[in-house]
């Protein structure tokens, strides 16, 4: 998002742009052969609550196990940051799995959460006032960290968090490229705290995709239901089916909208009319798995040197501690 917006008042000249930019990527991602829509538009407020439900099923485990390790071993971790230090977390969503390191740190401490979601910031302000200075930030990840490494004082390094594989959601390339650009924005002494889930069996991250409650199959129409809302189109929801592929070449979970039947949908606001014949799919969402040996990799090419490891038994997920080199 190119809009500077701090906190969560938007002007309406911010939202038409918001607006107009969603529009256009809608636009860009169904004119291709595999049609595709960025996974950072599945986190509208609906959206994000229901990925918040999602975060509850009992198929669904990596964010328990991401929080797990963070309560774990927080005190660990708190004792390998600089003494001075601030926090800015990358789609810190409400923030609840850092409270345990704020905790850990103790001292008075100004914490950044950016996200895209105002309401999960709204909340994650009002939940961990108690353990630290919050400066929510509604921007992209890079825009986000500018404007909070602006305030670093004399003497202060940042620990950068960046929780819940989402990193997964890059293409391998394009996550190289993005750690590249964080490290440039960063200063010898700062950190990054990374987490990643991790290969495990194919059943058990296929159903964790493709939950039988059907949560994640709602998360993933909600995209086509907000197009509906925000760029007045007419999806009918019942006419699409939420899948989850393994693919094993690039060892990603990928979730698509299928079209059941042959049928033309109008999105008015992008002034476009699209055809699905049935059994075509929207490509809506790449979450990455990891080894550990290619975590390492990732950090050695990024400039960056890794300074710890926690790896989570129950449900292979990695908490990687890595300073700038
Ligand atoms: C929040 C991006 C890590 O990829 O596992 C959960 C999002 N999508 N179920 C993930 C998600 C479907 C999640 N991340």
């Amino acid at each position: 998002m190119s809009t500077q917006v701090f906190g969560w008042s938007k002007t309406e000249a911010e939202d038409s742009a918001a607006v107009r930019e969603f529009a256009s990527d809608v636009r860009n991602g169904l004119a291709k052969s595999q049609k595709e829509l960025h996974s950072k538009y599945l986190y509208d407020e609906l959206g994000s609550s229901l990925f918040e439900s999602i975060t509850h099923l009992p198929e669904y485990g990596l964010t328990r196990a991401d929080e797990r390790l963070l309560q774990r071993h927080a005190r660990d971790i708190a004792s390998l940051l600089p003494s001075r230090v601030a926090i800015i977390e990358l789609g810190s969503g409400v923030g609840q799995k850092t409270r345990h390191l704020l905790q850990a740190i103790g001292n008075p401490l100004r914490y950044y959460p950016i996200d895209v979601s105002a309401d999960a910031l709204a909340r994650c302000e009002r939940d961990l006032a108690d353990v630290a200075e919050v400066h929510p930030l509604v921007q992209s990840y890079l825009d986000g960290m500018a404007r909070a490494t602006a305030e670093r004082q004399p003497d202060e390094s940042f620990l950068v968090m960046f929780l819940g594989s989402t990193i997964g959601n890059f293409e391998r390339k394009c996550a190289l490229e993005f750690l590249r650009d964080l490290r440039r924005a960063l200063l010898p002494g700062d950190m990054l705290l990374i987490g990643a889930d991790l290969v495990k069996d194919r059943d058990r991250m296929l159903v964790a995709y493709d939950d039988p409650t059907g949560v994640t199959g709602a998360f993933n129409l909600n995209l086509l239901g907000r197009i509906n809302r925000e760029l007045g189109a007419d999806f009918r929801l019942r006419d699409f089916e939420h899948q989850a592929r393994w693919n094993e070449d690039q060892r990603r979970i990928e979730m698509h909208l299928r079209s059941r039947v042959d049928q033309t949908v109008r999105i008015a606001e992008a002034d476009l009319t699209v055809n699905f014949r049935a059994d075509e799919t929207i490509w809506t969402e790449s979450s990455h798995k990891f080894q550990l040996s290619e975590l390492d990799a990732l950090a050695e090419q990024t400039g960056f040197r890794v300074e710890d490891q926690w790896v989570d038994r129950d449900w292979p997920f990695a908490e990687n501690l890595w300073a700038v080199s």
